[in-house]
Parts: C-alpha cells; sequence; structure tokens
C-alpha cells in the first residue's frame, strides 16, 4: 500500500499532507504515516515549525470507521497525537472540509489551529454510539470550556469556522483559495514561541461557575438523548475534565470509549451509518447514469401532505408550481406554507429574508396547463385509485414529454397507476412521510417500467433537499407500511386477548419507538373516517367514538388527557374493549410484557425477511433505513432487521412458533442456516 502521508519542505516550516480518499478517515497506514513524518520533523533541527493538512475535499473526518470492532493494529491515535502535542515546534492545523471526530482530535492536539470560513469541526462520535476515544473529551472543554463542549461532545453537530474562531476553537480563519500558503505564513509567525498545549488548559471554569450545567445539560436534551448510551458518557466525561488532570482524565475517557465500541449500541449505529449510504445505491443501475436535469417541480394538492411536499424544494431553491381545484384551498395551502416558514424563522432557524425567498419560488395555481413545463410532477391528492388515475390522465396529456410523474401513495399499485399513462417508464412512487418538510425519509417506488434514469435522477434528488432514500418495488404499504400492518394487527389481536393497551404503548416506548400504537390513534384522531352514526357500532374505534372519545383533541381517546396532554389510561376504555373480546367470544387473560414486545415485533421481521424474499428490498439494511427514518425505531437497535440477527434469527423463529404466527420460507431457511440479514 502506499503511504497516504507525504511531506514538504517550506524553508524551515515542514508541510505533512494526507492524502486518503475520500475523506481522510485516520486508518493504520495514516496513523502510522502521520507519527513518523512528525517524529522525523521533531528530530530534524532544521525543522522550526510543522503543518498539518490535507489533500482532497476534507481534513481528516475521523476515525476509519471500518477499523472499529476489528483487532485494533498500531499505532492508536491517542499515542501520536499525545507525542505530537508534547513537541516544543509549534504545530499548526490547516483545516477545510470537515474536521471531525479524530480528525476534530488531531486539531486539538495541534498547537494552533486556521481554517476556511467553508470549514467545520466537530466531535460526531455520539452519533455511532461513541465518545472521542484520542482525548478529544478532554482537550475540547480545557480549549473551549465545558459549557460550549457539552452540546459538541453530547450532541455531535459540527460548527462552521467562523462560530469556531468565536469560541477559541480555531485561531485565524484564512482564505478558501491559499489555506496551504497561508497556514505557513502563520506556522512561521509562531517559531520561537512558547506552544499553547490544550492538554494544558484549565477546563471547565464555567462549569466551576455554574456547577448544574451538566444536570442542565441532561434536563434540557433529555428527550433527545432517551435510550442512548453514548451522551451520557460524553457528559461524564467532560465533567471529569473539569475534576481531574488530563492524563488520568484520558485514562477514564479510553475507558469509556472500549466499552461503548465494544458494545451493541455502537456497532448498532454503525451499521446504520453504512445502511444510510448503501441505501441511496442501486445495485443495477450504473453510477455514471445521466440524470435528468430538475428545474422546476409540479405538486399536486396543496393539503398537509402537499404543502410538505413543496416545503421541499422551496428550501432548497427549487421552483414549485402547486395545483389545486378550489381557490380557498389554494389559498389555505399556501398561507400554511408561509406560516410554517415564519415559525421558523421566529426560532431563529432561517431570516424572514429566506421566509421571502422560498415562498418567491411558489407559483400557486388552479390549472394544470401550468404544469406543462415542469421536470417532476408529484402527485399528493386522496389515496384512491380511480382518482389517481385520472390524475395521471390529465398529467401526461398536459405535462412535457419527458419529465418525470410521481405518485406519493403509500399504498397504491404504481405500476396500476402508471398504465393510465402512455409514459409508465417516467412514473414512479415517491412517498414522502407527514410532515414531509420534517421527516427525513423518502421511500422512493421503482415501479416495473420506471426507467433508470428516472429512479437515479429521484435518488440524486432525494439528497437535494436533504431526504434520506431507501428503493421499494411495487407492493402493498411499500416496505414500511406493509411491515407496520402486521404490528398493528397484533396490537389489536392483545388488546382483544386481555392486555391493557397502555401495556401495548408502554413496551414500544421502553423499546424506543417515540410513541405506541394507541397514543398514535389517539394523536391522530380517533374518528378520522368515522361514519357519524354512533348506534353502529361493530369495532372497539366505532365504540369509542360514540362514546365520545376522538382522541387528543377533545381530551379522551384511549386515554384522558389532562391540560398538559398527559395521558393516564381509561377503565372505561378497558370495559368497552373487555365488552367486545366478550361479544366475540375471545378469552381475555393477563399478557405480559415480553409476550407483547415479541408478538408486536417479531411478525414486523418476518414481514421484513418477506419483502427480502420478494426482492421488493434491495438489501435488509433499507428495510432498517426505513424504519429508522419513517417510523422511529430505535436507531440504537440498528433497525428491524440488524436488530434481529442481534438477538438472533433462531429466538425470532421460535418466538414465531411459540405464539402460532406466520414463519416465511425465507427467515426459517437463514435461522436454519445460522445466517443473519446483515451479513451477506
Ligand atoms: C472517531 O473519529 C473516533 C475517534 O474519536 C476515536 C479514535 C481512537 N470511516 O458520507 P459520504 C465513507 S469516529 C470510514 O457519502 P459526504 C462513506 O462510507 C468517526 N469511511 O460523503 C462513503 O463511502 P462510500 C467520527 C468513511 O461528502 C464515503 O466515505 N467521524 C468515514 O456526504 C463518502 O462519505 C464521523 O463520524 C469514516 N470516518 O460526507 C464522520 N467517513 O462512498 C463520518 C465517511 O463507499 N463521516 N466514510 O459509500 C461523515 O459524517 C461524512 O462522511 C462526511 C462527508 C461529512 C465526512
Amino acid at each position: 500500500m502506499t503511504n497516504p502521508i507525504s511531506t514538504q519542505r517550506d524553508g524551515e516550516v515542514l508541510v505533512v499532507i494526507s492524502n486518503n480518499p475520500p475523506v481522510n478517515a485516520l486508518g493504520q497506514a495514516v496513523r502510522a504515516g502521520l507519527k513518523e513524518a512528525i517524529e522525523a520533523g521533531l528530530a530534524d533541527d532544521s525543522v522550526e515549525a510543522i503543518v498539518i493538512r490535507c489533500d482532497g475535499r476534507t481534513f481528516f473526518a475521523g476515525a476509519d470507521i471500518t477499523e472499529f470492532g476489528k483487532p485494533p493494529v498500531g499505532p492508536s491515535l491517542p499515542e501520536v497525537l499525545d507525542a505530537m502535542e508534547a513537541g516544543d515546534k509549534p504545530v499548526v492545523a490547516a483545516i477545510h472540509g470537515t474536521a471531525l471526530g479524530g480528525g476534530c482530535e488531531v486539531a486539538l492536539a495541534c498547537h494552533y489551529r486556521v481554517a476556511v470560513p467553508s470549514a467545520k469541526m466537530g466531535l460526531p462520535e455520539v452519533k455511532l454510539g461513541l465518545i472521542p476515544g484520542a482525548g478529544g473529551t478532554q482537550r475540547l472543554p480545557r480549549v473551549i470550556g465545558a459549557e460550549a463542549a457539552l452540546p459538541m461532545v453530547a450532541i455531535g453537530n459540527p460548527i462552521p469556522a467562523r462560530k469556531a474562531q468565536a469560541i477559541g476553537l480555531v485561531d485565524e480563519i484564512v482564505s478558501e483559495e491559499s489555506l496551504a500558503a497561508d497556514a505557513i505564513v502563520f506556522a512561521r509567525s509562531k517559531i520561537g514561541q512558547p506552544v499553547p498545549r490544550s492538554s494544558e488548559g484549565t477546563a471547565n471554569q464555567d462549569g466551576v461557575k455554574n456547577p448544574d450545567i451538566f444536570d442542565q445539560f441532561r434536563a434540557k436534551n433529555g428527550r433527545k438523548m432517551r435510550g442512548f448510551d453514548a451522551p451520557n458518557a460524553a457528559i461524564e466525561a467532560v465533567k471529569l475534565a473539569g475534576e481531574m488532570p488530563f492524563a488520568e482524565g484520558v485514562k477514564k475517557e479510553r475507558e469509556m470509549f472500549l466499552k461503548l465500541v465494544t458494545g451493541t449500541q455502537s456497532a448498532a449505529m454503525r451499521h446504520y451509518f453504512f445502511a444510510e449510504r448503501a441505501a441511496n445505491k442501486i445495485d443495477d443501475i450504473p453510477a455514471d447514469t445521466p440524470l435528468i436535469p430538475i428545474k422546476k417541480v409540479g405538486v399536486i394538492g396543496a393539503g398537509t401532505m402537499g404543502g410538505g411536499i413543496t416545503m421541499n424544494f422551496l428550501s432548497a431553491g427549487i421552483p414549485v408550481t402547486i395545483l389545486e381545484m378550489q381557490q380557498d384551498a389554494l389559498d389555505r395551502g399556501t398561507g400554511v406554507m408561509r406560516k410554517n416558514y415564519e415559525n421558523t424563522a421566529k426560532r431563529g432557524r432561517m431570516t424572514m429574508e429566506q421566509v421571502d425567498q422560498a415562498m418567491g419560488l411558489l407559483t400557486p395555481t388552479l390549472s394544470y396547463d401550468d404544469l406543462a413545463d415542469c421536470d417532476l410532477v408529484i402527485e399528493a391528492v386522496y389515496e384512491n385509485m380511480d382518482v389517481k388515475k385520472e390524475v395521471f390522465a390529465k398529467l401526461d396529456s398536459v405535462v412535457k414529454q419527458g419529465a418525470i410523474l410521481a405518485s406519493n401513495t403509500s399504498y397504491l399499485n404504481v405500476d396500476e397507476i402508471a398504465l393510465a399513462t402512455k409514459r409508465p417508464g417516467y412514473v414512479l412512487g415517491l412517498h414522502f412521510f407527514s410532515p414531509a418538510n420534517v421527516m427525513k425519509l423518502l421511500e422512493i417506488v421503482r415501479g416495473e417500467k420506471t426507467r433508470d434514469d428516472v429512479l437515479a435522477t429521484c435518488m440524486k434528488l432525494a439528497k437535494t433537499i436533504g431526504k434520506i432514500a431507501a428503493v421499494s418495488g411495487v407492493c402493498p404499504g411499500f416496505i414500511g407500511n406493509r411491515m407496520l400492518s402486521p404490528r398493528q394487527q397484533q396490537a389489536n389481536a392483545l388488546i382483544m386477548e386481555g392486555a391493557n393497551y397502555w401495556d401495548v404503548d408502554d413496551v414500544l416506548l421502553d423499546f424506543g419507538f417515540p410513541m405506541g400504537p394507541f397514543q398514535m390513534a389517539d394523536l391522530a384522531g380517533i374518528d378520522i373516517g368515522w361514519h357519524r352514526d354512533p348506534t353502529k357500532v361493530t369495532t372497539v374505534r366505532e365504540a369509542l367514538c360514540a362514546a365520545g372519545r376522538f382522541g387528543q383533541k377533545n381530551g379522551k381517546g384511549f386515554y384522558d388527557y389532562d391540560a398538559a396532554r398527559n395521558r393516564t389510561p381509561s377503565d372505561d376504555v378497558k370495559a368497552i374493549i373487555a365488552d367486545f373480546a366478550a361479544k366475540e367470544g375471545t378469552a381475555q387473560r393477563e399478557i405480559s410484557k415480553d409476550e407483547i414486545r415479541e408478538r408486536l415485533l417479531y411478525p414486523m421481521v418476518n414481514e421484513g425477511a418477506k419483502i427480502l424474499e420478494e426482492k421488493m428490498a434491495q438489501r435488509a439494511s433499507d428495510i432498517d433505513v426505513v424504519w429508522i427514518n419513517g417510523y422511529g425505531w430505535p436507531l440504537y437497535t440498528g433497525g428491524p432487521m440488524f436488530w434481529a440477527d442481534t438477538i438472533g434469527l433462531d429466538t425470532i423463529v421460535a418466538g414465531l412458533e411459540k405464539y402460532g404466527l406466520p414463519v416465511c420460507d425465507y427467515l426459517r431457511g437463514k435461522a436454519e442456516r445460522g445466517e443473519k440479514f446483515n451479513s451477506q
């Protein structure tokens, strides 16, 4: 293997350059090369200062994640960095792109940091179920104080260079065009001065002023961190930086890092990191497939869904023409969009100028003819096949040839919809999740006739509008809703058999979902689709509506709600359910939380296996991406298929059999062969 580290001399300054595409990850060869180059620089009397920079698109973006979980091969990053920092010759990090994780730790161990304005710095290890393991938790608070370090270490979002400069993490901002040269000039200016070492700074000065910052931070971010191990370890590590000397602090950091890196949560989150990137690739479509330029988008329907979809494109600077049938619906829809943007502005995440800019890209219309020159039209109308076919036939006659026609259907057959047009190759499903301007997932439904360039264009477009895309074949409910269905069936069956409905919700909450199915029903409104005849009662939902229990909106549904929307289980509802069970002849019994969990989740894994068997998903990890981003499956378990792998497919099969639930051949075969979903 060629050495990814090279050196150049500029007089008395030694420049150490990494070239390890795509992101200069700090793999073994990079660490070894850095160690050698720095040792040589420190030993060479003619070298008076050192600059470290990277070729390619970014400064080191972190440790090489693929090395985690494998036996470690030296040198370790901490040993390289400690030796570098201990030297008396100034070492300057010249930062562009994203200095993340181990990359940020390299920068912290350098005596100085210069960066271009577009650079970002951060410690995102927590997003991989980890904490920084090369001194980051101990050096960062010593440089910027504990309060500023906490979010960086425990939440992990990178910060822009100018902010980094404002809090003392970057010493100088230099020009985008001349980073290499400016870093040398900067290094030269520091020759002969005593070097500042991050490890020698005083950590946690603000923490000393207000020792409650750690508890306050926990309280403020509790919801975000629920169930995750790493954020708590991160907070603890930052706290330690103020309580013990550096050498002891890094020892503790190392212990915590090693515990996390060998645990299931980090394995799950690393799986997800690569799953998200894999989901973006379509195996049978060449990477260089020419894309269709999307300069203008049409959206049909200005309701909640259509409005949300539209905002994605406006926010990305792509003009949208939005169509409604009636002026008042159009006005309402546009009004809601503006209000949403204004609320974002109120929270400081957008300026009013940006709100106007986004809304300025919107053209509301009542006429199909105005969609003629769109490159992509997305239909978000009522979920009914006849209505969809009518819309697509109309679109086909109006919209220019070569334009893509997409349906936002969450369930219907995209191939059948495509047949309503004379361009089935240009038709596909773009299934957004509600609220569509917020939810990350975009399920892209590949019809039988969908052209390669159409699919590739939409995958790229998903990235442009900040979505995480996963491809599904055409089947009822696609990947996500298809797997939701057996869970819902079991939830309903369980409460008829005697399980407390609040136990069903709590089991899913404890597992890590944001809410359970009955809380969800209350939130959405139990009366959705109700026939409004209180004398006609054939389901539990109808009985609840007949009893005036519509959900959160009127303070009672499955649960009773107080003014702050806290839920309390209702004996009345439990009795209504018991009545139904008696009428159906279903005997009620006590049901354990273990049984509830297994009956809710194992059938989902079986459905996932069927999806793979039918090749409706390209790979098991795509299913994980769908469930984590679209349905709140807890990230720290890696998604349903990875979770199944961790508990063992034989356990899943045995559980399904115990409850008399179906097991598909694909799942059974894998379990019998001792295989996993994600290993091939
Ligand atoms: C760490 O540093 C721990 C230390 O504290 C402890 C030391 C002891 N390793 O995302 P992209 C691959 S933990 C290996 O599509 P972008 C990625 O899989 C690490 N591979 O590009 C993809 O491969 P492919 C802390 C990596 O421009 C390709 O590079 N650091 C790594 O949209 C391009 O990636 C992080 O968590 C890696 N570290 O975004 C940062 N990073 O082409 C993780 C990327 O085969 N990385 N790859 O699919 C990122 O956040 C983004 O990749 C980045 C670029 C923002 C850098």
